[in-house]
């Protein structure tokens, strides 16, 4: 455990300049096992993709809160950088409609999953990749 903590201490340094300005304002990271005590509904010990998708949805309800039908830059502030929106926001308009937002969650599940089982562990969620999946869903 300690060392997993070290290990993860040492990949955010890594990435620290990319993600700095997110991780100031960001409370401490969650840490792959409490993502599955607060994520997991099933009462297996991982996260599968349908599960991930699912939160995705309605996570972009629960932050949508003048309830349009799209995500504002302000209303994913602290879950997605200036950076992802421009790889996201692939109609270049000021705002992420729900495909588009379930798009970067199934991306960012996709590459958390290292052994490509379809199943995050602990372990999986957290790596840097899964910490970024986590970034999204858990503020
Ligand atoms: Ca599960
Ligand atoms: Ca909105
Ligand atoms: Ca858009
Ligand atoms: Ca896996």
């Amino acid at each position: 455990m300690l060392r997993s903590l070290f290990r993860l201490g040492a990949a955010a340094a890594l990435t620290g300049f990319i993600s700095l300005g997110a991780m100031a304002s960001a409370s401490a990271a969650t840490s792959g096992k409490d993502a599955l005590a607060l994520l997991n509904k099933d009462g297996d010990d991982t996260l599968e993709l349908v599960e991930v998708i699912d939160l995705g949805s309605k996570l972009f309800v629960a932050i949508n809160p003048d309830g349009d039908t799209t995500l504002e830059k302000d209303e994913t502030k602290g879950r997605l950088t200036d950076a992802d929106w421009k790889a996201i926001n692939k109609d270049a308009d000021q705002t992420l409609e729900l495909d588009e937002f379930l798009a970067v969650v199934r991306a960012r599940f996709k590459a958390a999953d290292a052994n490509k089982d379809g199943k995050l562990t602990a372990q999986e969620l957290d790596a840097p990749a899964g910490q970024k999946l986590l970034l999204l869903l858990v503020k």
